[in-house]
């Protein structure tokens, strides 16, 4: 890097944009002044890449969700110009960590599936891997979340007041979408995604919709300006909005319409691409363009890609189904087959009518296929795409895919075993395990460079940023007392710095000496936050009863968003934050105990919890959680996990061991069997504890404001049989963190148990995920941008 010339180009970026010199310039407006410059830095790499891949295989990532959350830090670090740009900034009496912190989260994500989808496309961009992602330019990403008197408020994030610099709208590259209704633009938003010290740029392409006449000239003429805007608000709603559910509750027209506006955009541009390159040549596609489904959400891809062939290529309908079936494959995150989405079959008739046509012919061929394997009506039935009026995404998916994939061991053998059983058995071959990973740019070398400077000193060089695997050469140092001692002074330190932040953003005031025990995740009943609470109120009762209770002092984080229209989500955060208020103002336990809610909990927080924690709670019902990314990048902190055996958890506690680990609860099996007799209210009488705790949910210890959340989720415990097992698992969650305090105590294995979670975290790097997809279902190979 020219240290000067980047020096004068940020100044130039100021002035142009801004009329400002760098003294009276505003974090703010240092932040995009220095993205664009750094945007020049890469333009000439970026557009060579596309070249260079387009001479080969690519692979294709859809995707309704990125959650990307900041670019600044990442980026440097990427470039390899991190420090040299923070010396800069620092001569001109700039501090780098105010920039970066002047940059808006990218929330175009709920939660796992989005987060999954950035952490895949940094790999790909790192190894180097022909990946393109395409998603949504939502103009709101995820919803701002703001607590009032304990209970959750929505704020929409605007996040683009400031604009962008990290993207660039390709005018020249706009497609048209056509609803049954309405004809729209899609405008192709880029952004490179830059290789870690690599040549390689790769590209996200995020569609914005826009109306074709940007406003009716006549009906403004004519005085009518609402009438004038009509069509472009109507165009301009489809990429408006991001939907804040993470699962499948509302089946919302304009959901549908957001689907079938990303895949149409997608799926043209990928053909037209081809088309120019390639001519009209359909039949070696497969050789040349793998597609990746992220969840049923794209899945609309599969009809629209013959949709194209058909309509507009000639080519035989049956033809295009076949080559569709070597294109696209599919990833399922989510376990329950009810949860599976949906759609009704006049929705998708009154949105893209030729599409259910398609729809229609596939699962009339797929019928024909089973027949003639021998199935019966019943069994059939079970398979069709279309079913008494409604279009399963996922069967369309599975038929049509070449690979379906699970996101860890557990899951994919219980998609196997049971949810997808029949499918299994039908298509043995499609069926594959992709553990999910996390990318340690992020996730440890940029949110945590002060363990990341103790890693590179002690295996001697760099390369575990890029190969992940090397972390277990660390492993030499397990019982080397001055290693494990300057591992926790880091932990400590980032503890401090999480509550210097706790207090400026949330004026929490948290005891840095304290164990941190951390659950953060999006708020749901099966991943059972209510658990969590339920046991620290536990806690807390015992300690007022006996105050010499031996504990170390202890401070509970959480951090979640509900669903804004999921109640008893809403309810459970309402009540762990007056759990929180009781507990934090009792002078009676002399702060042993604290609670703590974080607000808007998002990538960005994310980024200063995971390497504070001491604990991390991973305690879904089994068989639940599909995968879990977080417990990965709390592992790859150094932080043992207290959990049940579920998702990644099982990989986990394989990888670093029972002993650095806190496993408890019921595991399938277990659940399989007391299922049936399963009751509740058994054992919400029989312990006296688990009744205490539950009764503050009617006795009027707390309030609810008459909202009912209290009564409902005692309901659900008590009256509804708790689905979710929570008073099954709270007497051995209890155990569990009996073991937790008792390790805690004695530091040297404590320190050992967390080191040793950071050296065999290496596995679940996104970068063996992503190789793993290339070799085993896109059959592509890294191809280097010199
Ligand atoms: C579907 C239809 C209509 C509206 C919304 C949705 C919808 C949106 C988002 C359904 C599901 C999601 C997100 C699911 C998700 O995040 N799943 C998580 O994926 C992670 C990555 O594989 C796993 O680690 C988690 O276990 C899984 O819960």
């Amino acid at each position: 890097m020219d240290k000067i010339a980047m020096k004068n180009d940020i100044e130039k970026q100021l002035k142009i944009k801004y009329g400002v010199g760098i003294e009276e310039a505003t974090g703010g407006e240092i932040f995009s002044a220095l993205s664009t410059s750094l945007m020049g830095l890469v333009v000439d790499n970026w557009k060579d890449t596309k070249e260079v891949y387009s001479t080969g295989k690519q692979a294709y990532y859809l995707s309704a969700e990125y959650l990307m959350g900041r670019a600044l830090g990442n980026n440097l670090i990427s470039l390899g110009i991190y420090e040299e740009v923070e010396e800069l900034l620092k001569e001109l009496g700039v501090d780098i960590n105010a920039i970066e912190e002047s940059e808006e989260d990218a929330a175009l994500g709920n939660g796992g599936l989005g987060r999954l989808a950035a952490c895949f496309i940094d790999s790909a961009a790192a190894m180097e891997v022909p990946l393109q992602g395409y998603g949504i330019r939502y103009s709101n990403g995820l919803f701002k979340q703001k607590f009032e008197n304990g209970f959750q408020y929505e704020e929409a994030d605007s996040w683009l007041t400031y604009g962008d610099p990290w993207s660039i709208r390709r005018e020249r590259e706009i497609v048209e979408v056509e609803f049954a209704d309405m004809k729209v633009k899609a405008v192709p938003y880029d952004t490179p995604i830059i290789g870690y010290k690599s040549n390689n740029i790769n590209t996200l392409r995020l569609w914005k919709c826009e109306a074709i006449e940007e406003f009716d000239f006549n009906s403004f003429n004519e005085g009518k300006y609402t009438k004038s805007i009509k069509l472009k608000n109507k165009a301009d709603d489809v990429s408006r909005v991001l939907y804040p559910n993470d699962d499948m509750r509302a089946g919302k027209l304009l959901r549908l319409k957001q689907q079938y506006f990303l895949v149409s955009a997608s799926i043209q541009d990928i053909i037209s691409k081809h088309v120019s390159l390639h001519g009209e040549e359909f039949k070696e596609f497969a050789k040349l363009h793998a597609v990746q489904l992220n969840d049923t959400h794209p899945v609309l891809a599969i009809p629209e890609f013959i949709r194209i062939l058909v309509d507009k290529y000639n080519v035989e309908i049956d033809e295009a189904i076949e080559i569709s079936k070597k294109v696209f494959a599919y990833t399922n995150h989510t376990i329950l087959a009810e949860a599976l989405e949906k759609w009704d079959r006049s929705l998708i008739v009154k949105i893209c009518p030729r599409i259910f046509e398609i729809i229609k012919v596939i699962d009339e061929k797929f019928i024909a296929e089973l027949k003639v394997k021998g199935y019966s009506k019943i069994e059939i039935d079970e398979f069709r795409i279309i079913n008494k009026g409604v279009v399963r995404m996922a069967n369309l998916a599975i038929y049509i895919g070449f690979a379906v994939n699970g996101v860890a061991q557990l899951h994919t053998d219980i998609l196997k075993d049971t949810e997808l059983n029949n499918w299994y058995k039908l298509y043995p071959s499609k069926f594959q395990n992709k553990t999910n990973g996390i990318t340690q740019r992020r996730w440890l070398r940029s949110c945590n460079k002060e363990l990341s400077a103790l890693i590179t000193e002690l295996l001697g060089n760099e390369d575990w940023v890029k190969n992940l695997a090397l972390l277990k050469d660390l492993e030499k140092f397990k019982d080397d007392e001055a290693v494990l001692t300057r591992f926790m002074d880091i932990k400590h330190e980032k503890k401090v710095q999480l509550a210097k932040y706790l207090k400026e953003v949330d004026g929490i005031e948290v005891d840095p000496s304290s164990l941190f025990d951390i659950q953060v995740k999006r708020l749901h009943e099966y991943k059972r936050q209510l658990l969590n609470t339920l046991y620290i109120l536990d806690l807390y009762y015992r300690i007022k009863e006996n105050p010499e209770m031996k504990i170390p002092k202890s401070t509970f984080i959480y951090g979640a968003k509900a669903f804004p229209g999921y109640k008893r989500a809403k309810g459970i955060i309402k009540f762990t934050n007056d759990i929180a208020n009781l507990i934090n103002n009792d002078k009676d336990i002399d702060g042993k105990i604290k609670v703590v809610f974080v607000e808007n909990y998002r990538v960005s927080y994310a980024e200063k919890l995971f390497p504070a924690a001491d604990v991390s709670k991973q305690i879904s019902t089994a068989g639940k959680e599909a995968s879990g990314t977080g417990n990965m990048k709390f592992m790859l902190n150094g932080t043992p996990t207290v959990g049940t055996y579920d998702g990644a958890n099982v990989e986990i506690v394989r990888e670093s061991g029972e002993d650095n680990n806190f496993i408890f609860g019921l595991r399938i099996e277990d659940i399989e069997k007391i299922k049936s007799e399963y009751n509740s209210k058994e054992y919400y009488e029989k312990d006296p504890s688990l009744k205490r705790v539950i009764d503050t949910l009617i006795d009027g210890t707390f309030d609810d404001e008459g909202m009912g959340y209290y009564k409902d989720l005692y309901n659900s415990l008590v009256n509804e049989n708790d689905q979710y097992y929570l008073l099954a698992d709270f007497e051995s969650m209890k155990k569990a963190e009996d073991q937790v305090f008792e390790a805690y105590a004695d530091k040297m294995r404590w320190a050992k148990i967390c080191f040793e979670n950071t050296c065999n975290a290496g596995i679940f790097s996104s970068d063996r995920t992503i190789l793993e997809y290339c070799s085993d279902i896109w059959n592509i190979k890294s191809t280097r941008n010199n």
